[in-house]
């Protein structure tokens, strides 16, 4: 019997190995594009969760990581509620996210600082190819949840995203998210 078990209806792990970490709003201060609204909301409000499971150590060349994020539905302004976003420290690592419930959307942008972005429904299967930073927003009514597969020497570059940001906001115009060019900073 394994350490650790899925809930395949809500992607919630359970098993001593398991470890998680909150997101609050206070923490993801200018990452969002409205700072007056962001202003007007709640710091302790939590943005997301993320539980994950680290079967081997942090660095270890080979391993894999397992981990799930749920994402509360909500906006900064018309900005969905979304994750930090990073690169991957090892560039050439690869990921997999597998979404469990909810609607979202996945940015993805080259080091070229060229975004896209993939829709999430339950069941859309989403390779995140090495070079590529990625940040999920939820564009839904509900929590957004996902599964992720990477690598245990991939190690995570949020400094980049944090000075730079993404080239694009996935936010909400007429009730729908659209992708939107940000100015250059
Ligand atoms: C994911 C993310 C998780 C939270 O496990 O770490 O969704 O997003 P941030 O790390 O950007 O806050 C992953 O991509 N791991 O590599
Ligand atoms: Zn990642």
């Amino acid at each position: 019997m394994s350490d650790v078990r899925i809930d395949w209806s809500t992607g919630e792990l359970c098993g001593v190995p398991v470890r998680s970490k909150h997101k609050r709003l206070a923490g993801m201060r200018g990452a969002y594009r409205d700072a007056a609204a962001f202003d007007a909301l709640a710091p302790e409000e939590l943005v997301y969760s993320v539980q994950f499971w680290m079967p081997v150590r942090e660095g270890t060349p080979g391993g894999l990581f397992w981990g799930q994020t749920t994402i509360c539905p909500g906006v900064v302004g018309d900005e969905y509620f979304m994750t930090a976003g990073h690169f991957h420290a090892a560039r050439d690592r690869a990921e997999y996210y597998v979404t469990v419930r909810g609607e979202g959307g996945l940015l993805l942008m080259d080091e070229a600082r060229d975004t896209r972005w993939e829709r999430m429904q339950p069941g859309s299967v989403h390779y995140i190819a090495g070079g590529i930073a990625h940040r999920v927003a939820n564009t839904g009514d509900g929590p957004l949840t996902f599964v992720a597969c990477w690598h245990s020497d991939a190690g995570h570059d949020y400094g980049t995203i944090l000075k730079h940001g993404f080239s694009a906001r996935l936010r909400k115009v007429n009730g729908v998210p659209r992708l939107v060019p940000e100015d250059r900073r």
